[in-house]
């Protein structure tokens, strides 16, 4: 047991006063609100957001703002825990639904923090990075990575919407959230990476010694390579959800510094409850339908949809059809600190 800290209100005012004059405030009456015991004391609530609510707000975006003069289209999907208009779903991830017209273009730009697009709906998309050109269909995994150029285009019928998740909540606090633009890049005439050096699990190209690779080889992760892998995992693994990390092809690294990426599939009628995890966590549904009871809040869940989970949540799902979800998480930030943990229930 740890003694009761002292409080503000038992000094006296002018001690109190002198020391606000002099720039300085007691650490005791407020040691808990930054080491909680035991726990962290999440700001973070669980969020849910529903596609087919959204659609007709996104659409109607596109007609009311030109890309032009948004640089990016997109509707951010903010934390209940600190309100509407918050830039971020947790504590260090940003997500925002983009939408991009037929026919348009979202200028290049380049800017410190990392970002992965999961594509949603519509065809005809791609996002060019470092002159790659990554065709986005549904379910693709699209990098651009901080340092990388990168901008987007759209050259199929209908509207495309795709879903960015980034690490921008901790370059805001890092105070190192910056951008530049530029022109829209020349594009290479080849397909992406993920068609040509890394079309197959396991192989990578043959090189001389001492050449070196680029930090991000492969910058599309395509969705039916996914669904596949999954499909064999959950058939041959032994474990009925099947669960698959994204993983740089070259280091086995997670594909960005501080957001990790993983694919799940849950059979229908599944049910799973993981341990309490220290990192905080956005789910992507592929597809399917179910329910997550998030710290006993309920989320009925379907194609498309989106919801967020608190550090340390009691997460429980129950896939009511098969389903397929991509979990969104900040383990290689804490990994990276040293803290990262799982705690069994
Ligand atoms: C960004 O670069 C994109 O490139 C989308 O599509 C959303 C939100 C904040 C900061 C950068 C994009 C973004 C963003």
């Amino acid at each position: 047991m740890s003694p009761k800290l002292g409080t503000l209100d038992e000094l006296p005012q002018d001690y109190r006063d002198a020391m606000a004059a002099a720039g300085v405030a007691p650490l005791w009456p407020m040691m808990r609100n930054v080491l909680p015991h035991v726990l962290p004391q999440p700001v973070t609530k669980p969020g849910y957001w529903n596609y087919d609510a959204l659609r007709p707000l996104l659409h109607r975006a596109g007609e009311l703002t030109p890309v032009e003069k948004a640089e990016r289209r997109v509707l951010v999907l903010s934390d209940p825990g600190r309100g509407v208009g918050a830039m971020q779903a947790t504590s260090t991830i940003y997500l925002g639904l983009q939408l991009l017209l037929p026919g348009e273009t979202a200028p290049a730009h380049v800017h410190t923090p990392s970002a992965v697009r999961i594509m949603v709906e519509g065809q005809g998309a791609y996002t060019v990075v470092d002159g790659e050109r990554l065709p986005m269909e549904e379910g693709d995994l699209v990098l651009t990575p901080g340092g990388e150029w990168h901008d987007h285009g759209h050259e199929g019928s209908g509207p495309v919407v795709w879903l960015d998740a980034l690490d921008l909540p901790i370059f805001v606090y890092l105070e190192g959230s910056y951008a530049e633009e530029g022109p829209l890049q020349s594009q290479r005439n080849r397909p992406d990476a993920s068609q040509v050096e890394y079309l197959s699990a396991g192989l990578r190209p043959a090189r001389k010694p001492g050449a070196g690779t680029r930090r991000y080889p492969m910058m599309r992760y395509p969705w039916t390579r996914t669904e596949a892998a999954l499909r064999q995992m959950a058939a041959h693994g032994g474990d009925p959800v099947a669960e698959l990390d994204y993983v740089n092809p070259e280091t086995g690294d997670d594909i960005l510094p501080a957001l990790g990426f993983t694919a799940m599939m849950l059979p229908e009628g599944a049910a799973e409850a993981p341990p309490l995890r220290s990192s905080s966590a956005a789910f992507h549904v592929v597809k399917g339908r179910g329910c997550t009871l998030i710290d006993g809040e309920r989320i009925d869940w379907g194609p498309k949809d989106s919801f967020t989970a608190p550090v340390f949540a009691d997460i429980r799902h129950e896939a009511a059809e098969e389903s397929f979800l991509v979990r969104i998480h900040d383990r290689p930030l804490q990994e990276k600190l040293g803290y990262y943990e799982e705690r069994a229930r």
